[in-house]
């Protein structure tokens, strides 16, 4: 016989397709920077994960402090505001996802929709009551250093020199913003698809941009405004990140399937589920190991 609870569950059943179909219908945005809002949804999920430290066990994807002054107001997370309101509609149609959970979402779908791996996601990130639980600023990268921070940083979320390589390509996708991180220009020829391009743009010759920002570097080559971060540079100044770059330059298979890895690993970061998730009334079985 039916329960009060199964009951309740076929009713409040979340549709987590439907917000896949929503998140994936606003990518197109003509007059927003190259015609897409994809390469910033994925930023966001990245540094919604990206403050995780494995020794504290604080950070990570869970809570969705950006939406507090103590993390949105890190000058790291600066324009991520825009993506944050991209997808507020998505949220206001579907009240019953988390931030937390839509965020890493349209990350995972952004890459999808624009050519990239299905990256595995899982829900039931819970939302921060208030902004106490926000991590310290300061915990994401830093485009001005080298390979000893981001080995510092990356290590303390528990990846690896091979993740830190594989996670890198995704700036194949979007474009720094002189009037958020101070850097300027898009790493690829493509910025709104998903490549192995920022790989195979380690081939080409860059030299330091002469100009009043801070320092970046640029192709010479291509006949193309592009760049490259000191942190860009630092993978193939760096004897044990460049194998892997090589890698992937060459090998789109490899590419696509450990990125694919990677980033679900980076939005699982923080994310503690109660021990009764699965048989939780508003989440059903299918959709508590979704890809
Ligand atoms: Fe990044 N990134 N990122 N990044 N990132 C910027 C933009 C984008 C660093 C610095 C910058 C990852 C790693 C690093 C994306 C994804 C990922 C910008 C420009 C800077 C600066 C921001 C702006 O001005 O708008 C540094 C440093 C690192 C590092 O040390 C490794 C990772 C791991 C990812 C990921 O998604 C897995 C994406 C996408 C963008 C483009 C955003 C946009 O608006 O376009």
């Amino acid at each position: 016989p039916q329960t009060q609870k199964d009951a309740t569950k076929a009713v409040h059943k979340p549709d987590y397709d439907a917000v896949r179909k929503d998140i994936a219908s606003i990518l197109k945005m003509p007059d927003y920077d190259d015609g897409s809002c994809g390469p910033v949804l994925v930023r966001l999920a990245w540094h919604a994960s990206g403050t995780y430290d494995k020794e504290t066990n604080t950070g990570g994807s869970n809570g969705a402090g950006m939406r507090y002054e103590a993390e949105g107001g890190d000058p790291a997370n600066a324009g991520l505001e825009h993506a944050r309101r991209f997808l507020e509609p998505i949220k206001q149609k579907h009240p019953w996802i988390t931030y937390a959970d839509l965020w890493t979402l349209a990350g995972v779908v952004a890459i999808k929709e624009m050519g990239g791996p299905d990256c595995k996601w899982k829900p039931g990130r819970t939302d921060f009551a208030d902004e106490s639980k926000c991590p310290p600023r300061g915990r994401l990268p830093d485009g001005a250093l080298a390979a000893d921070h981001l080995r510092h940083v990356f290590y303390r979320m528990g990846f690896n020199d091979q993740e830190i390589v594989a996670l890198a390509g995704a700036h194949s996708l979007g474009r720094c913003h002189s009037d958020r991180s101070g850097f300027e220009g898009p790493w690829s020829v493509t910025p709104t698809k998903f490549s192995t391009q920022y790989f195979k743009l380690t081939k080409f010759k860059w030299e330091k941009k002469t100009w009043e920002g801070p320092v970046q570097y640029k192709n010479t080559d291509l006949g193309e405004e592009l760049m490259m971060l000191p942190t860009d540079m630092a993978l193939i100044e760096d004897e044990k990140f460049l194998p892997y770059v090589k890698k992937y330059a060459e090998d789109r298979e490899a590419f696509y399937s450990d990125f694919a890895a990677v980033f679900s690993k980076l939005i699982e970061l923080g994310v503690t589920r109660d021990d009764d998730y699965e048989s939780a009334p508003t989440m059903s079985k299918e959709a508590g190991d979704e890809k």
